[in-house]
């Protein structure tokens, strides 16, 4: 594995930057940024020698996700994990339900971490923060994220992203109700103007992290929390990289109010880049 976590020197990396390009470790004045990647970058400097021992295997990879009466989708969700990455893939779920999705999550081997509903964030939040693993791939537990492209997710941290964002709007998202889509591209399109870089989906449910990145970084948002976790590591200058995916229609009814939490999501999307603009001065 080369140089993992691409820390610049406070200014924003581009989605899509060649990673090489990103490395410069040392002029991070970014406190957060610069300590992940003293702690990500391997003794293996030369990037030539940087063998196939050094990269994320399905066994350094959790998949988590927040849970909220999912019976319908949660068998089918899980089994795509274990057979995707052949049952290597560490599941968790917080769960605040009460049908038989917990059960059914825990007769597929997934860790379950009950919490009374609180919402998509605080729920997400203590899953990305539960597994101890490298490698943390945040899904919804509802079917409409394409678990077949974990290994592409993986490829390319293990190619130096720290964020691989799934990009749902790209292919048209079909299946994706007619309204949300478009709120969907007007906050792309708000976020990119507010952080001056171009991202076409910041509320995607799909995403790989490097896990010192969600533990460097303090999160804040609820609802919002989905392009929080794209935008705060973007205006910080790691490495992140949006990739196209299909997306498909959901099993069982969606937990999201359209316009409350659409607003709220507007709310965290402004709120968050502001945040983040101010804290580079
Ligand atoms: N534990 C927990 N999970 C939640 C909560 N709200 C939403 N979720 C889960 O978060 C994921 C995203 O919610 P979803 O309804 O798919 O939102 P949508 O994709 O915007 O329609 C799903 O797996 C939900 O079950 C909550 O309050 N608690
Ligand atoms: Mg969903």
């Amino acid at each position: 594995m080369s140089d993992s976590v691409h820390a610049t020197n406070g200014t924003a990396a581009s989605v899509e930057t060649e990673s090489d390009a990103a490395i410069d470790a040392t002029d991070a004045t970014d406190d957060a940024a610069s300590a992940a990647a003293d702690a990500a970058i391997t003794s293996d400097d030369d990037a030539g020698d940087a063998g196939d021992a050094d990269e994320y295997t399905f066994d350094d990879l959790s998949v988590v996700m927040g849970t909220y009466n999912e019976e319908e989708a949660i068998g089918t969700v899980l089994d795509d994990v274990e057979s995707v990455t052949d049952g290597k893939a560490e599941i968790v779920c917080v769960d605040g339900s009460d049908d038989r999705t917990p059960e059914i999550a825990r007769e597929h081997g997934a860790r379950v971490v009950e919490q009374e509903p609180q919402g998509y964030g605080v729920a997400v939040r203590e899953a990305i923060l539960t597994p101890d693993r490298p490698v943390v791939v945040t899904t919804d537990c509802d079917d409409t994220y394409p678990m077949e492209a974990l290994p592409e997710f993986l490829a390319e941290v293990n190619d130096g992203a720290d964020v691989v964002s799934g990009d749902r709007l790209y292919h048209g998202a079909e299946a994706m109700p007619a309204f949300n889509r478009l709120g969907n591209h007007a906050f792309a399109a708000v976020a990119s103007l507010l952080m001056g870089e171009r991202v076409h989906d910041t509320t995607t449910g799909m995403r790989a992290y490097r896990r010192e990145v969600v533990e460097e970084i303090g999160w804040t948002e609820n609802t919002g929390l989905s392009a929080e976790l794209l935008i705060r590591p973007l205006m910080r200058g790691y490495d992140v990289r949006e990739r196209p995916i299909h997306y498909a229609e959901r099993l069982g009814d969606t937990k999201l109010d359209p316009i409350g939490g659409g607003a709220a999501i507007a709310k965290s999307i402004v709120t968050v880049c502001l945040e983040e603009q101010l804290r580079r001065f």
